[in-house]
């Protein structure tokens, strides 16, 4: 079985104790650290901060992954990319910008990893040309927004198009939303990459991320 990557939902996380949270989720070993930059105008919410996602990326030294969901990123890109380190990763919602690939360019020249985050009611034909350019894509199972959702069904027909495209185009899939134990067995054979757990797999259930982690490795396939 290939190797899957879990990425934590920061905005999950007890931030109380957010540092102890980072260190707890390492020493789980955490594949990376998902972080949800929300504005109140491209989805119906607020999470973490520009602040939220640079503590983060003091606080260890695990890849970071960062989930814009904000209207035209391309004005404040720059603002993030500043505070991450070269490796980490970079979503943005194509339907957000006007010009994708230029938000997409500034990524890459960043040292970043671009990425794209296709929404349930987005086809994979629309975001067709940006699947040349980036190295991820993250499927959306729920509307972007919250976490704590109901997957949703649908969206299961659009791995089926996309996961043959991924090597000739030089891209990973990536899961976020509504992530259990039951959907990582589905489709980790299937191709996908990695997975983005929240409130569904990991937080909120026991403060014990090492066995929950390592539950989730020994599942049989
Ligand atoms: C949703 C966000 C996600 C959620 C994650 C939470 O807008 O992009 O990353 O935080 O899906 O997981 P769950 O299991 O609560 O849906
Ligand atoms: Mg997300």
């Amino acid at each position: 079985m290939e190797y899957f990557e879990l990425n934590a939902s920061m905005m999950c996380a007890d931030y109380g104790h957010l540092e102890d949270e980072v260190r707890r989720l390492d020493d789980a070993g955490i594949d990376s650290f998902h972080i949800d930059i929300m504005d109140g105008r491209y989805v119906p919410n607020f999470a973490m901060s520009l602040n939220d996602m640079a503590y983060i990326a003091k606080a260890t030294k695990t890849p970071l992954d960062v989930h814009l969901m904000i209207e035209h990123p391309n004005t404040h890109i720059e603002l993030f990319l500043e505070k991450l380190r070269p490796g980490d990763t970079v979503y943005i919602h194509p339907e957000a910008e006007y010009h994708p690939s230029t938000t997409l360019q500034k990524i890459i020249d960043a040292k970043m990893i671009p990425g794209i985050a296709i929404n349930p009611g987005t086809s994979v034909e629309t975001v067709m040309e940006m699947l040349q350019i980036v190295k991820k894509v993250l499927v959306m199972s729920v509307n972007p927004g919250n976490a704590g959702q109901m997957y949703l069904p649908y969206v299961s027909k659009k791995y089926d198009k996309i996961l043959p495209l991924q090597k000739k185009c030089g891209f990973d899939v990536y899961w976020d939303g509504a992530c259990g134990a039951d959907k990582i067995k589905e489709f980790v054979p299937k191709g996908v990459k990695g997975f983005v757990i929240g409130t569904t797999l990991l937080f909120g259930k026991t403060d014990n991320y090492k066995e929950t982690i390592a539950n989730i490795r020994n599942m049989k396939f």
